[in-house]
């Protein structure tokens, strides 16, 4: 598991160099926008409930199927499992924003979800389409500009997306 910074050390050292200054630079400007970047996973962590809760409703809606007897989410028992599996997948996301580096997400919960769904039968694209639903949630919460002083959160927020597409690519 990396940060941003541990990162830029593990792969400069692999190359026996120093840090250039194109990664200086990166991570001072990751220093410098150190506020955007807890704001926002406040933001997202302190509205979870609402943003897995939202985005399951929506995802139901579009596929009823799942939730009709046979569904994939029929039962209260795998509702729950589903529920479960979206809150894990965001708070990985919040802690890839929070580190400023996808390992965490890749390493302890992407790698080998998808084969895990395939063994379950359960379908890796509805759940895609689940993580797609929290990304636009968690996005507009986060680049609300009402409340916070105001600035360009443009790149944190592809950053933002960045991670929650990669979740939904894993599995879907
Ligand atoms: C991944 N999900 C499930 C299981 C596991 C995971 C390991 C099997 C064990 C269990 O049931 O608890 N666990 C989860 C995860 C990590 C982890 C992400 C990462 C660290 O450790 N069903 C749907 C939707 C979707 C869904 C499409 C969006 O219809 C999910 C939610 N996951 C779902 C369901 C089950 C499950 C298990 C329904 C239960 C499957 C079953 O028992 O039939």
């Amino acid at each position: 598991m990396f940060d941003a910074f541990a990162k830029a050390v593990a792969e400069a050292d692999a190359k026996g160099a120093y840090l250039t200054d194109a990664k200086l630079d990166a991570l001072s400007s990751l220093v410098a926008d150190g506020n955007k970047r807890l704001d926002t996973v406040n933001r997202i962590t302190s509205n979870s409930s609402e943003i897995v809760a939202s985005a399951a409703r929506e995802l139901f809606a579009e596929q009823p199927a799942l939730i009709a007897p046979g569904g994939n989410a029929y039962t209260s028992r795998r509702m729950a499992a589903c529920l479960r599996d979206m809150e894990i997948i965001l708070r990985y996301v919040t802690y890839a924003v929070f580190a400023g580096d996808a390992s965490v997400l890749n390493d302890r919960c992407l790698n080998g979800l998808r084969e895990t769904y395939l063994a379950l039968g359960t379908p890796g694209s509805s759940v895609s389409v689940g993580v797609q639903k929290m990304k636009a949630a968690a996005i507009s919460l986060a680049n609300d500009p009402n409340g916070v002083t105001r600035g360009d959160c443009s790149s944190l927020m592809s950053e933002v997306g960045s991670y929650f597409d990669l979740a939904a690519n894993a599995v879907g």
